[in-house]
């Protein structure tokens, strides 16, 4: 009992035809149904901004799509407008299994703050509650699948590995967005943070 799944961002706007479309997001739903029985824990996070979010682009006079903006805890790409709360874009991918959640965690509601990681906000220090979930259920182990890799999978890793989890990414069941060499950095400092990569 103390190893548990998280599916990461498995949304409608991170598939193909949705406003933040990671290139064959859809390709790892079927394969993330069948792993979910391999595991006694399963959780599912989910992106939910506030309309006109700070992270969106459309927030920002004079911003372009994917420009960088320095914000009060650092550097913070622009996005399209995406996973709005109470949206179908919001919503999980229709054919995620979500019957098998224990927990859905839902993060990026703080309309100044962007929130990449599953553990932390972007500030790397205000909570999701995440961690305490996981510490009080007796778990140690994570394995990480979903969207997107170089962003959500990755600063969600990151974090695990900082609070002592030890953490396993199943690569063949996440997909990367890529923004200017962000999934060799990524892949860098996973592999430094000392997270399996398989
Ligand atoms: C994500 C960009 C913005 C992700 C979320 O799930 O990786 N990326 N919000
Ligand atoms: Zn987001």
């Amino acid at each position: 009992m103390t190893h548990a799944l998280i599916v990461i961002d498995v949304q409608n706007d991170f598939c193909p035809g949705g406003a933040l479309a990671v290139p064959e997001g859809d390709a790892i739903v079927a394969g993330i149904n069948a792993l979910m029985a391999d595991f006694p824990v399963v959780i599912l996070t989910q992106d939910w901004h506030p309309a006109g979010h700070s992270s969106f682009a459309s927030s920002h006079a004079g911003k372009a799509l994917y420009d960088m903006t320095d914000m009060p805890y650092g550097p913070q790409v622009l996005w399209p407008d995406h996973c709005v709360q109470g949206t179908q874009g919001a919503a999980f991918h229709p054919g995620l299994d979500t019957t098998r959640a224990d927990l859905i965690i839902r993060k990026g509601m703080n309309p100044a703050i962007d929130s990449y990681s599953a553990f932390f906000e972007n500030d790397r220090t205000t909570p999701t509650g995440l961690e305490g979930y996981l510490r009080t259920r007796g778990i140690t182990d994570l394995t990480l699948t979903g969207l997107a890799t170089d962003f959500c999978v990755n600063y969600s890793a990151l974090d695990a590995a900082r609070l002592g989890f030890t953490v396993t990414i199943r690569e063949d069941l996440c997909r990367a967005i890529d923004l200017n060499g962000s999934l060799s950095a990524a892949h860098a400092a996973m592999r430094d943070a000392g997270v399996s990569l398989t």
